[in-house]
């Protein structure tokens, strides 16, 4: 009797327990996975890590984050990593919006050809109704996003020849990845679309099993290229990635208030930082990062206006099928956040990047 007693009491204590036990008091993991698809010395990378290292200090150890990059918690297979954030084999990560766009097709806002025009309309999107509309998606799955980064506008390089025009591309092979988006862009441009990893991309292009990628020049000379036989360079700026720094909901949860103030705050000063990098590396304007090309034996292609415009023309169909597949409602205020941030830049200054 008694001992039945006491064990209902404490049955009834520990569940007590459970229900008022403090966050605080929930356990904190010794270390935390945070994972990354490039090498540490991008500025993606060295923004996560400036990240990691502030809460570290911020928290005084208590939250302790290890990154791995090359997105090798899960293989290097990158197009996996939001569904394994979202399930918490990965505590945290830094992810590109093309590797998420397999879970978050809303996603592929970013790889419509040409909509983006320079840095300030990419910031248009990701820091308005766009950017809040695409974190809510980021919530509904699972994940907590805190801020966004930047790898940057993609460019197009190869082995073969200089392109110009859509023709100079018919029968070269291109890497892509993430979304079947790019298959068709590059399809329609009269080339031929492989997906693969980064990884993959790296060993298929050392073994000349493909002519080109599409990268910003940021991870171009990180992983120096060039030196994989990447020999030519075209400036087009069709797409551009964001990076979203992230926490799997159940961690996020686990920590007390104060220290997710500190983990959002670092987050958002990092991917500041991060952005920055990015653009500093990537500026065209008599930077070292390309006029060191030249020297490397790799011909920078700058496209005209009009030129330009000719890859535009032939990805439209592309364009109107992938509106629908994205949503209309989100691409009509994407489309309208660029053409007001065009037509303001124009009025008041010329746009950070040339
Ligand atoms: O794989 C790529 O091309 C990279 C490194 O840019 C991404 O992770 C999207």
């Amino acid at each position: 009797m008694l001992n039945q007693g006491w064990r209902a009491l404490v049955g009834v204590a520990l569940a007590l327990a459970a229900v008022a036990l403090p966050a605080a008091a929930r356990p904190y993991k010794a270390e935390y996975a945070l994972s990354i698809m490039p090498d540490a010395g991008t500025p993606w990378g060295k923004g996560t890590q400036l990240w990691a290292d502030m809460v570290r200090e911020r928290t005084h150890g208590r939250i302790n984050i290890r990154l791995h990059t090359g997105a090798s918690l899960v293989g290097g297979d990158q197009t996996r990593e939001f569904s394994a954030l979202r399930q918490g084999v990965i505590d945290m990560a830094v992810g590109s919006t093309i590797n998420w766009s397999s879970a978050i097709p809303e996603f592929n806002v970013f790889s419509l050809p040409f909509l983006l025009r320079g840095c300030r309309s990419l910031d248009a999107l990701t820091q308005g109704e766009v950017g809040r509309e695409l974190f809510r998606r980021v919530e509904e799955q699972g994940v907590v996003p805190l801020a966004w980064g930047e790898n940057g506008f993609r460019q197009l390089s190869n082995s073969r020849r200089p392109i110009r025009a859509p023709e100079d591309m018919r029968g070269l092979r291109f890497r892509v990845v993430g979304s079947l988006l790019f298959n068709d862009i590059f399809t329609a441009l009269g080339a031929v679309p492989t997906q693969m990893t980064w990884n993959d991309a790296m060993r298929a292009l050392r073994a000349r099993k493909i002519d080109g990628q599409e990268n910003p020049i940021t991870v171009f000379n990180n992983v120096r290229l060039d030196t994989l036989g990447q020999r030519f360079i075209t400036v087009w700026d069709y797409v551009a990635d964001p990076i979203v720094f992230s926490v799997n909901r159940q961690v996020w949860d686990s920590w007390t208030p104060q220290d997710r103030d500190i983990v959002r705050d670092a987050a958002i000063e990092a991917a500041r930082f991060e952005v920055t990098l990015a653009r500093e590396d990537a500026m065209s304007g008599g930077s070292a990062a390309w006029d060191d090309l030249a020297a490397r034996g790799v011909k920078v292609i700058r496209l005209t206006p009009e030129q330009r415009q000719r890859f535009v023309d032939a990805t439209r169909p592309v364009y109107a099928k992938w509106k629908a597949l994205v949503g209309r409602d989100l691409v009509d205020k994407a489309e309208a956040a660029v053409r007001d941030e065009v037509t303001t830049a124009k009025l008041n200054e010329p746009d950070v990047r040339r």
